[in-house]
């Protein structure tokens, strides 16, 4: 791969960029950026994957799920050196540096809401009933960078089903961990903590939507998520939140994060629609990062027309067929 030097790349190819690049100047304006050196390295059950092959615990007994993609695959190293995870720092080269930061062991799931067995699960509670499964999807971020990634997990709506939800639940929120000393971005008001994000019920039960515990056959490591996040493909990278410690079934349509932070860029339904541009920039294309170089290297990936739903829309247009996906977007 021919890397350009900085000042040949046309700005069409980096003004997604241009957003993280402006939320880290604000920050080291203020005097708020996260050191890459602040990470302890203390003890912990989940990673922090720093090398070039898959790290992490194997996970055994993982079948292979029939209708993966068969795209060329992300490599590991790319998947977990190029992330978003505020919670970490908002470089895309911060996940990774702060990733052992994230204690994962104990974790527990708060259910609660308009279901019939609320209470507080232990992940072990909450893995154990579930065949694990190898799902290679597409996830595509609203800034229009994409990875293809073998995530390991289960059909969302299999757990869903364990809590009984009841007639009322119309919608079911998400909640990421709210632990500053976990989570060291969090002691900066970059986003309103915890991060929070949504699903229709019908979405949440859809049999695409996957709650993931892996990916490359490994345990999920800390950047990616770990040790429970969901993976949406057919919405934009941010409905897929990450580190999960509460799910809410909920009658009347939940909040989310970025729409929170954004309304008029980043609504609730958030799917992947070449065809409506986000206020500041074009969803037509995307840059595919299936090269092989790390980090900041997926800047000069290879660009691609970006597909309706993600690619998903056999399976998952019908869901909308009653929106205006120009108003719901
Ligand atoms: N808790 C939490 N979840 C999150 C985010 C985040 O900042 N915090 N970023 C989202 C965004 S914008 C994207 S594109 C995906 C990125 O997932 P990846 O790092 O595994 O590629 O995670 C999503 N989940
Ligand atoms: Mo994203």
């Amino acid at each position: 791969m021919i890397i350009k030097a900085a000042n040949k790349i046309r700005s069409s190819e980096i003004t997604s960029e241009d957003v993280f690049l402006k939320r880290r100047e604000l920050l080291q304006a203020a005097g708020l950026a996260l050191g890459a050196t602040t990470a302890a390295m203390l003890p912990g059950a989940g990673i922090a994957a720093s090398g070039d092959g898959p790290e992490g615990q194997k996970l055994d007994g993982v079948t292979a799920w029939a209708d993966s993609t068969s795209e060329k695959q992300t490599p590991w190293a790319q998947a977990t050196s190029y992330n978003n995870f505020y919670e970490l720092g908002t470089d895309k080269t911060d996940p990774q540096k702060n990733a052992s930061r994230l204690i994962t062991e104990p974790w527990s799931v708060e259910v609660n809401g308009e279901c019939a067995k609320p209470g507080k699960y232990t992940l072990e509670d909450i893995l154990k009933p579930h065949a694990l499964e190898e799902r290679v999807y597409r996830l595509r971020c609203v800034e229009a960078w994409s990875m293809v990634i073998p995530w390991v997990g289960f059909p969302l709506s299999d757990l869903l089903k364990r809590f009984e939800p009841n007639g009322n639940a119309r919608y079911v929120q998400f909640q990421t961990l709210h632990d500053p000393q976990r989570l060291p971005g969090q002691q900066y008001p970059v986003l309103q903590w915890p991060y929070v994000e949504g699903l229709r019920m019908d979405e949440a039960m859809h049999p695409l939507t996957l709650m993931a515990a892996g990916m490359y056959g490994r345990v999920l490591p800390n950047q990616s998520g770990a040790p429970l996040r969901l993976v949406v493909p057919w919405k934009y990278g941010f409905k897929s939140i990450k580190s999960i410690v509460r799910i809410s079934f909920t009658e009347t349509q939940p909040d989310t994060s970025w729409n929170l932070s954004a309304p008029r860029e980043y609504g609730f339904y958030s799917n992947v629609n070449p065809t409506v541009s986000h206020p500041r920039w074009s969803q037509a294309k995307e840059r595919r990062l299936d090269g092989d170089g790390k980090g900041l290297a997926a800047l000069f990936a290879e660009k691609q027309e970006t597909q309706m739903f993600n690619g998903y829309a056999e399976e998952v247009a019908g869901l909308y067929s009653d929106l205006d996906l120009t108003k719901n977007f």
